[in-house]
């Protein structure tokens, strides 16, 4: 086949919902753009594990304890699939970790905030889980087949986180004074780094139109923003917390909510590393991968010694039979 059939192919399979596999030929740029995006939302999964990480041990009760626990577990492991399907792709692991590492790869800037108090583990489980899932249910039709499929658990997975946070929220806004306002200290913090997570708007978005075009992305990063606002609003009503945006209005012409100017100057601060926690979060990643050098290493000494050991016995069983 020339490269023009090849592309002719390629194009039929996303025009036709065909997902692309692994040994499906695809233009660069697409392969490129897979590279870039399955690798950043890897990494943010696994810097997303620092801000709640930092409340396992000061957890209010047995229970939060394991709830929360199990959650930062599930984020580890979302690393791990999605790690595992941008190699599908032909970088390595190891490519992608020292990426992260030098400051070259990004991660969502929403981890780059920091965890002040127990509510914050409601306000990120409500509002940033119930970002990317908004986020990412649409991925699980990307046009990318081992991205997709990784997504189905994911969402499953960070559903569970979604109402646990709520919950969390819930408890402290039905609690007592102190616990209300922490509640809405929490909410009035996290309120605009989430609405931030979806990405620039459109019309500043240099990636959108090609993504959208290959299937990669769904929707653009404007519409899964509107869509998070409409749900989320009347969640915050539901348990008398306030969004705190005074312009936030529902209009019966759109049948959205409008709302306030995002700051993209502190969006685009954080993104370029200087938000209030981006240099914690890498130093932490730097010392976690530097720490564990030994089990790696360990790791890959017990996979050789396997191998020659049934390599030998292979052999042995050969001779004998
Ligand atoms: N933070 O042209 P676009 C989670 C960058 S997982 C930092 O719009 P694109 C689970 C973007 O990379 C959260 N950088 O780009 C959890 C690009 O830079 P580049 C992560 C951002 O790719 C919960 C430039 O700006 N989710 O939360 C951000 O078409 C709780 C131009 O932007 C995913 O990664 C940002 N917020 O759209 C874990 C989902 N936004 O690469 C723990 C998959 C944009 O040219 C606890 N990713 N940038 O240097 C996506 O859907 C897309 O990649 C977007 C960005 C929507 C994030």
């Amino acid at each position: 086949m020339t490269t023009k059939s090849f592309q002719e192919h390629f194009d039929n399979q996303i025009e036709n919902e065909v997902s692309i596999e692994p040994r499906d030929w695809m233009p660069d740029d697409y392969r490129k753009t897979l590279i870039r995006q399955i690798s950043q939302h890897a990494h943010s999964e696994i810097v997303g594990m620092l801000p709640e990480g930092n409340w396992i041990t000061r957890a209010p009760s047995l229970r939060r304890k394991c709830v929360l626990l199990a959650k930062v577990q599930d984020e580890g492991g979302h690393g791990l699939y999605l790690y595992s399907a941008a190699e599908t792709l032909g970088i390595s692991r190891d490519e992608m970790i020292e990426q992260l590492h030098s400051g070259k790869a990004k991660y969502s800037s929403i981890f780059n905030y920091p965890t002040i108090t127990w509510a914050d583990m409601g306000a990120i489980g409500w509002l940033v889980d119930g970002a990317a899932i908004m986020n990412q249910v649409p991925l699980c039709r990307t046009s990318y087949g081992p991205y997709a499929r990784a997504m189905v658990r994911v969402c499953k997975e960070e559903s569970f986180h979604q109402r646990q946070g709520y919950e969390i929220m819930m408890t402290l806004a039905n609690g007592t004074e102190v616990q209300k306002k922490m509640a809405q200290d929490a909410l009035n913090r996290w309120w605009w780094p989430s609405i931030m997570m979806f990405g620039p708007s459109d019309a500043d978005s240099p990636h959108t139109a090609q993504s959208m075009k290959w299937r990669i992305k769904r929707f653009s990063n404007d519409e899964l923003r509107q869509k998070f606002i409409d749900v989320t609003v009347e969640q915050a009503k539901l348990i008398g917390l306030t969004v705190p945006d005074p312009n936030l209005k529902w209009n019966e012409e759109t049948g959205h909510f409008d709302f306030g100017e995002i700051n993209w100057d502190e969006f685009w601060n954080v993104v370029k590393g200087n938000g209030p926690c981006n240099k914690e979060r890498l130093q932490a990643r730097q010392k976690a991968w530097n720490e564990g050098a030994w089990v790696r290493e360990a790791a890959i000494a017990h996979a050789q010694k396997s191998k020659l050991k049934a390599a030998k016995n292979n052999k042995q069983k050969s001779e004998t039979a």
